[in-house]
């Protein structure tokens, strides 16, 4: 269907020293300093916590674990990499760099940590501004050695530069889309060991085995929760145990191409006895349609704000079609008995953060606030092309919510006896990766699992 992401590369890099030169005219800066990160070290140890380069630097380059490393952009110029390869016997050095990215970039090896810092004052020296001229962005900190506070990470410009991360780039999709192919791939070798009736813990090593990924390669912790688990919205667990019976499952879990994250959640009902009878297969079947109908929104111009109460007003629908509530879907939603259910956000922009930044803001950085009584909402804007986000529905039986209702809300809305039978199972979560288009949109995800 689509390009290799590497074709796609030189475009990328041409487009970054574009967007960068006009932040760089805009906040009257001469040159941008972004550093990869260092390691942190536990105390009182010799042991590093798990390392995320800094996104601003992974935006330009696919060094997904380089740490020490710095780089120089400046309009009109090639951007410059300070490539941090030191000769170590305790670590295995960074890799020469590869001529399909290496080729757009002035690269210049440094053995030291700090090796950055005298490659950067020789350029400065060869050039007409000085080091007030030069912003830095990242959390190293070594950074606070060279520049004055208000050069590291001035907020105008990492505002700037945020916001253009909202627009993807033909590249960045090309990473998503393999990402998303990855773990569509290892979605389907998970759901094949729940049906083999493996426990958590299995299930989880064979998804890992399938997209080759270590657990730190995961843009996430994956979510892998059997029965009552799937209604703690970031299960954490691994049980070796299988529980009895099985009823069903919920993987929220993702793969990742050159620090590009996709992000993918589905949810089965198991096929033997009791899931038939209480209706749980055909709740995973209604919140599927119901989370296509939504896709089908999604284009430029859309408020996301209005998609996230269009699906509360759906599941409600469906909590009314399958008698869990007594009341009609119109006043579940005004109650706030919906929230019960579904206490979550519809979604949020995704891209080299999981997370993805820009979603709460205006492209002038001003706050747009959540709708009111929905507070975990973390995309609030009118959604524009290039945009790449998550559709992710839920509908769940979570107990300390269902109590809470029960002791302060209106109780005879419930259908009791109905959410009893049903919250075995947990509950339900649908998520897929969209692309927003001109006209529509491109759904990742669907896409990935029809090309198995
Ligand atoms: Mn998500």
């Amino acid at each position: 269907m689509s390009k290799e992401y590497k074709e796609y590369f030189a475009a990328h890099v041409a487009e970054m020293q574009r967007r960068w030169t006009t932040a760089l005219d805009a906040e009257n800066l001469q040159a941008i300093l972004v550093h990869s990160g260092t390691p942190l070290i536990s105390f009182q140890d010799d042991y590093e916590y798990a390392f995320r380069p800094n996104p601003h630097f992974l935006a330009w380059l696919p060094l997904t674990h380089h740490h020490d490393s710095a780089l120089l952009v400046r309009p009109g110029k090639k951007p410059c990499i300070f490539y941090y390869q030191p000769e170590d016997f305790w670590y295995l050095a960074p890799a020469d760099p590869e001529p399909w990215w290496a080729d757009h970039f002035d690269i210049q090896l440094v053995n030291q940590a700090d090796g950055w810092c005298t490659g950067l004052f020789s350029k400065l020296n060869g050039g007409s501004f000085g080091i007030r001229d030069v912003a830095a962005i990242g959390d190293a900190p070594s950074l606070a050695g060279t520049f004055e506070d208000d050069r590291i990470n001035p907020r105008g410009l990492v505002n700037r530069l945020q916001v253009e991360r909202t627009r993807k780039t033909p590249y960045e999709i090309a990473c998503m889309m393999e990402a998303s192919q990855l773990a569509a791939r290892a979605h389907v070798e998970a759901e094949s060991a729940f049906r083999e009736g493996e426990s958590e813990w299995r299930i989880h090593q064979r998804y890992l085995g399938a997209c080759e990924h270590t657990d730190a390669q995961l843009p996430y912790n994956n979510i892998v929760a059997l029965n009552t688990h799937g209604s703690v919205l970031h299960y954490q667990g691994r049980d070796v145990a299988v529980p009895d019976p099985v009823r069903s499952f919920l993987l929220d879990a993702g793969c990742t191409v050159n620090a590009y994250a996709s992000d993918i959640t589905r949810t089965y009902a198991a096929r033997d006895g009791a899931s038939g009878e209480d209706g749980f297969a055909q709740l995973v079947a209604a919140m599927d349609t119901m989370q296509q109908g939504l896709i089908e929104a999604v284009r430029t111009g859309l408020d996301y704000r209005e998609l996230h109460l269009q699906a509360h007003r759906e599941i409600a629908g469906i909590l009314e079609s399958f008698d869990l509530i007594k009341v009609p879907a119109d006043d579940a939603v005004a109650t706030g008995l919906s929230s019960v259910f579904y206490p979550h956000g519809l979604g949020h922009f995704i891209g080299l953060q999981t997370h993805d930044v820009s979603g709460l803001t205006d492209n002038e950085g001003r706050a747009i606030p959540p709708p009111e009584g929905h507070p975990f909402l973390r995309l609030t804007r009118v959604l524009e092309a290039g945009n790449v986000l998550t559709i992710e529905p839920g509908l769940y039986f979570i107990e300390p919510l269902l109590r809470q209702w029960q002791e302060n809300g209106d109780a005879a809305a419930v259908n009791w006896d109905r959410v009893e039978a049903l919250k075995p199972y947990g509950g339900i979560r649908i998520e897929d990766n969209v692309v927003v288009t001109e006209t529509g949109s491109n759904n990742l995800t669907r896409q990935a699992f029809a090309t198995l």
